[in-house]
């Protein structure tokens, strides 16, 4: 499976509240990322800037590329867009990283 690695940003003093809103992520949009191809993901936070670090796992031929056209995904980026740096359809920015070391 692919592995890639990105970053998002969180505007200042919500991390709580974004913690709080994943502890409770909608079961329909887990459902729809697993659908989507997507495992192990995980979103890390660095406390002092608030930058977001998303580690995912792609199964071979995902379909990542058409969430932004699920309504539960626009949805989801509707929601959250009051706590993060947003393109103007509320996706959140995100800027890829490049992996540099990997140890299996
Ligand atoms: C993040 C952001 C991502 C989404 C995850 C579940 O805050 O909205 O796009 O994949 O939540």
């Amino acid at each position: 499976m692919e592995e890639i690695a990105f970053t998002m940003q969180l505007k200042p003093g919500v991390a709580a509240e974004y913690q709080r809103r994943h502890d409770e992520i909608w079961p329909e949009l887990t459902a729809l990322l697993h659908a989507a191809g997507i495992r192990d993901y995980s979103i890390f936070l660095d406390q002092d800037s608030g930058r977001l670090f998303a580690v995912q796992k792609r199964r071979p031929g995902h379909t990542t590329n058409q969430l932004p056209d699920q309504e539960i995904m626009q949805r989801w980026w509707a929601y959250m867009a009051d706590l993060m740096e947003t393109n103007p359809d509320n996706s959140p920015v995100v800027r890829p990283l490049v992996r540099v070391f990997h140890q299996p």
